[in-house]
């Protein structure tokens, strides 16, 4: 029996809800160019790199661009996410998430981050997490994004873990689709409607409590 496993972490919607400044930050390009853009269209966003962000907004309003365009556009809505970001602090993460990688750390099991974002990194600083993961694997480091596995391999392979022997926590349809073809046990963090593909589903980590991860690292 190997006790030592893979807790691979998404970023946004499961340690931080910065999809709410996503949406900010799209909803400005979106009006600049009459596109309607609403929280329920901010959706079909979650776990998705900002590149295919971009089309699936033009795609709502079939509005066809040029590269350059594209391209400057990208650049004004990161700049934008970014000036949001810079009063996050500790109180930004999410509840109960901070109890469950102190136990994983207590445990001594491998802690990574597999996320598409591509400002992952001053995220977990600034909200003061950082420490916690060995591995940080995001969208600068892939070039396939989720349900595509890569995200995620990279990082059980990192950690030097069997796919097998990995477990993810995701809040969007992709990523536990891309968890199941690594064949990596799924958890599912949000609505069971929407989340049902997933091997375990919890509203948030207020309900994960020790008992469950102890099985996870002994199964
Ligand atoms: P950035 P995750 C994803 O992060 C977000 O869910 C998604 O909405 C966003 O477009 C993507 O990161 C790219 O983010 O613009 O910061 O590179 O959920 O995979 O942690
Ligand atoms: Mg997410």
């Amino acid at each position: 029996m190997n006790n030592k496993k893979a807790f691979i972490f998404d970023l946004d919607g499961v340690i931080v809800d910065t999809a709410k400044y996503h949406f900010l930050a799209w909803q400005k390009i979106a009006k600049s160019l009459n596109i309607n853009f609403t929280h329920e269209d901010n959706e079909l966003l979650k776990g998705v790199s900002r590149v295919r962000s971009l089309d699936i907004i033009l795609g709502l309003g079939n509005v066809e661009a040029s590269q350059e365009d594209k391209d400057k556009w990208l650049i004004q809505k990161n700049e934008d996410y970014l000036s949001y970001l810079v009063d996050m602090d500790e109180s930004e993460v999410l509840p109960g998430v901070l109890k469950v990688l102190k136990l994983l750390k207590d445990k001594k099991q491998g802690i990574a981050l597999g996320s598409a974002s591509k400002n992952a990194r001053p995220i977990l600083e600034k909200t003061g997490v950082l420490s916690y993961f060995d591995v940080i694997v995001d969208g600068n480091d892939v070039s396939n994004a989720k349900p595509d596995p890569e995200v995620f391999l990279k990082a059980a392979q990192l950690l030097n873990i069997d796919p097998k022997n990995s477990i993810v926590f995701e809040d969007s349809v992709a990523g536990i689709q891309a968890a199941n073809i690594a064949e990596m046990v799924s958890v599912g963090i949000g609505e069971e409607t929407i989340l049902h593909e997933a091997d375990y589903i919890f509203k948030d980590f207020t309900f994960i409590d020790e008992d469950f991860i102890e099985s996870l690292i002994k199964k």
